[in-house]
C-alpha cells in the first residue's frame, strides 16, 4: 500500500513537470506499453512486438519536421524547376542505362512507362541517394504518440509490425524518412502491404533494390489506374473571365471536371491545344491561396485522370506536376 502510494505520488510529481523531457519520456514509455498490448491483441506475435519496440525512442526532430513542410511555401515554378533539371535527367538516364533489362521488363509487365517510374524515383529519393536515415519504427511511434495525426500513424505502425511478423520485411533495414516512408519510392507501411511485391522471388521484399522497388511502384500505379500513354497535364494560359469555381487550388479533391472542349473558351490560343476534346479535365492554379500575392490565373494547368493518380501517391499539386514534367523530360531522351 505504502509502496503504491509512493509510486502514485512520484507519478503525480512527474505529471506536474509535464513540460520537462523526463515527464515526456515517461508519458512516451506509457504510450509504448499501451501500444504493445494493442499490437499483441491484434494478433502480432509477442516476440516480434517486444523485439521491434525494445529500441524505440522519442524523436523530437520528427515533430519539428512534421510542423514544417516547405512545399506549402515554395511557388510552383521554383518547386518544379528544382526537381526536374537537366542534372536529374542525366542521373536518371545513367540509372536506366545500367538497369535497362529489368526496367524494360517491368514496364512491359505492368504497363507503366519507364519514364514515369524513373521520374518518381528521381523525385522521391534522387534515384536512391536520399533514402533517409531515420529509424522508421521510432519515427512512426513518435508521430503516433503525438496528438496531431495519432490515429493514422498508429495504424501505419501496426501494419509495419504485421509485415515484420509475417517475415515480409526485415526489421534491421528499416531506415527511411522522418514520416516513416521507406525505400527507393518512399512507400508507407500501408502502401507496402497493399502494393509491394517480391518480384525476384527471394522471399523478401527489398524496396531499396531495383527489381522489387520498380516492380512494386509499377504494380501500385497499375492498381490505382494509371493509363499508359495518356496525358497527365497541359500548361495553359487562362483568360480572366473563367469563373473562379473552376480553379482548383487544393490537392485534397479535384472538382468541377469538364471535357477539354468546355474549357477551351477560357484558354488563350486554345486552337493550338493538342489534346482530345472529349478528355475529362479540370483546371488547377496551384499558387492561388498559398503564395501571398499570387496571380489567381497563373500558373494554370489542365489536368487529367492520370494526374489524379499521382495525387493518390502524394497529395500535393506541385508534386504531381513535377513528376509528370520529369517524366516528359525523360521521354525526349529515351
Ligand atoms: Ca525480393
Amino acid at each position: 500500500m505504502l509502496k503504491n502510494l509512493i509510486t502514485i505520488n512520484f507519478f503525480i510529481f512527474l505529471i506536474a513537470l509535464s513540460s520537462s523531457s523526463l515527464a515526456n519520456n515517461l508519458e512516451f514509455n506509457l504510450w509504448i506499453d499501451g501500444f504493445k498490448k494493442k499490437a499483441i491483441s491484434s494478433g502480432i506475435s509477442k516476440n516480434v512486438v517486444d523485439d521491434v519496440m525494445s529500441d524505440v525512442v522519442f524523436l523530437p526532430k520528427v515533430i519539428k519536421y512534421d510542423r514544417y513542410q516547405p512545399e506549402f511555401y515554395e511557388d510552383t515554378f521554383t518547386y518544379i524547376k528544382k526537381r526536374t533539371n537537366a542534372k536529374k535527367v542525366k542521373k536518371g538516364l545513367a540509372l536506366y542505362k545500367k538497369e535497362k533489362l529489368i526496367i524494360d521488363k517491368i514496364e512491359g509487365r505492368f504497363l507503366i512507362e519507364k519514364e514515369l517510374l524513373l521520374a518518381l524515383m528521381g523525385i522521391e529519393t534522387n534515384f536512391g541517394k536520399y533514402l533517409g536515415k531515420m529509424d522508421i519504427v521510432s519515427s512512426l511511434a513518435t508521430l503516433s504518440f503525438d496528438k496531431r495525426r495519432s490515429e493514422f500513424f498508429t495504424s501505419e505502425l501496426l501494419i509495419l509490425l504485421k509485415l515484420i511478423d509475417k517475415g515480409i520485411i526485415k526489421k534491421d533495414i528499416l531506415f527511411g524518412s522522418w514520416a516513416g516512408a521507406f525505400g527507393n519510392f518512399q512507400f508507407m507501411p500501408r502502401t507496402i502491404r497493399n502494393y509491394a511485391i517480391d518480384y525476384n522471388n527471394n522471399q523478401t521484399i527489398e524496396l531499396k533494390k531495383i527489381e522489387d522497388s520498380f516492380a512494386s511502384a509499377a504494380n501500385y500505379l497499375n492498381k490505382i489506374g494509371w493509363k499508359k500513354n495518356t496525358p497527365c497535364y497541359t500548361k495553359i494560359e487562362l483568360n480572366n473571365d473563367i469563373p473562379k469555381r473552376y480553379l482548383n487550388s487544393s490537392a485534397r479533391k479535384i472538382e468541377n471536371k469538364k471535357k477539354v472542349k468546355f474549357f477551351k473558351k477560357y484558354i488563350k490560343n486554345s486552337e493550338k491545344l493538342n489534346i482530345d476534346d472529349n478528355l475529362l479535365s479540370a483546371v488547377i492554379t496551384p499558387d492561388k491561396d498559398i503564395i501571398p500575392g499570387a496571380n489567381t490565373y497563373t500558373p494554370a494547368y489542365l489536368v487529367y485522370s492520370n494526374y489524379e493518380k499521382i495525387l493518390n501517391w502524394n497529395r500535393s499539386l506541385r508534386f504531381a506536376l513535377a513528376v509528370c514534367k520529369l517524366k516528359n523530360n525523360f521521354k525526349n531522351e529515351i
